[in-house]
């Protein structure tokens, strides 16, 4: 992948990757990473795709509810192997509700991820956006699931690709107890995901670029380099607070966050 970031694709390849993603995320197979065909794709590419996908998807019928935050933290970071932190789009197709039985017949190989959601009382816009700026916009935060798939062989890809990939965006589940976020220290929420009733995983919010405010103030900024703000009553995730855990048919995850209550869901 380039370093630059000066977009290098065609209005008629951005067209055309879109259109493969699609095929990949709607109909669940693997593909390999885009930079194998285009070496030079940039994050700016990346981004290109990225939105030409949710134009189809909204074209198609879908509703844009909100954003995530991605590989926010070290341990998410190290685990794929890359540097930059992302952002991708959430429709309500990709939600589901607490408790329920998600199926894994439409995802190519889902992992979830403990995150921090943010629900937004004001517009939000950047270029520099901080983390004050997202706390004064922020209505109440809630405890959230997501489960991302990336749908590139292997969970094999580099940042310009998977950003194509909208961020391995798959399904989220929010539930737990909303709360305001003034009352609670936000960098030191405690979480612990078990999976069959194992612990498989446990960190603290401050995992998340320091304070999860601070993804969602760095996904706004994003947002205006693409000329785009973060909108009113947006649901958006800062990120996974621990590193990905694989599930398959029968697992069963909870994941319990200090201060929020815990969100629970099975595979099927
Ligand atoms: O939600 C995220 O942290 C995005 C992850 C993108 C890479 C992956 O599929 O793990
Ligand atoms: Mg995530």
């Amino acid at each position: 992948m380039s370093q630059s970031n000066e977009l290098t694709l065609s209005r008629e390849d951005i067209v055309r990757l879109s259109e493969r993603v699609e095929g990949a995320q709607t109909r669940a197979y693997a593909i390999p990473k885009l930079t194998d065909e285009y070496p030079a794709m940039t994050i700016a590419d990346g981004y290109a795709v990225q939105s030409e996908l949710r134009r189809r998807y909204l074209a198609a019928g879908h509703r844009l509810v909100g954003w995530k935050a991605g590989l926010t933290s070290k341990a998410k970071m190290q685990q794929m192997g890359v540097n930059v932190p992302s952002i991708g789009f959430l429709t309500d197709r990709m939600a589901r509700p607490e408790n329920s039985a998600i199926s894994t017949a439409d995802l190519v190989h889902p992992r979830v991820e403990c995150e921090v959601a943010f629900v937004m009382k004001k517009d939000l816009h950047g270029p520099g956006c901080t983390r004050e700026d997202v706390l004064d916009a922020t209505d109440y935060v809630l405890p959230a699931v997501e489960i991302i798939d990336s749908r590139f062989s292997g969970f094999k890809f580099d940042l310009a690709s998977v950003i194509a990939d909208n961020g391995s965006s798959a399904r989220f589940v929010g539930g737990g107890r909303a709360r305001y976020f003034e009352e609670l220290d936000l960098r030191t929420l405690g979480v612990v995901m078990e999976k069959n009733g194992e612990t498989v995983a446990m960190g603290a919010s401050a995992a998340v670029l320091g304070h999860p405010a601070e993804a969602i103030a760095m996904l706004v900024n994003i947002l205006a380099d693409m000329g785009e703000h973060l909108p009113a009553g947006s649901f958006v995730m800062s990120g996974g607070i621990t590193e990905a855990i694989p599930v398959k048919p029968g697992d069963s995850v909870v994941a319990r966050f200090q201060e929020l209550g815990s969100v629970s869901m099975r595979f099927v």
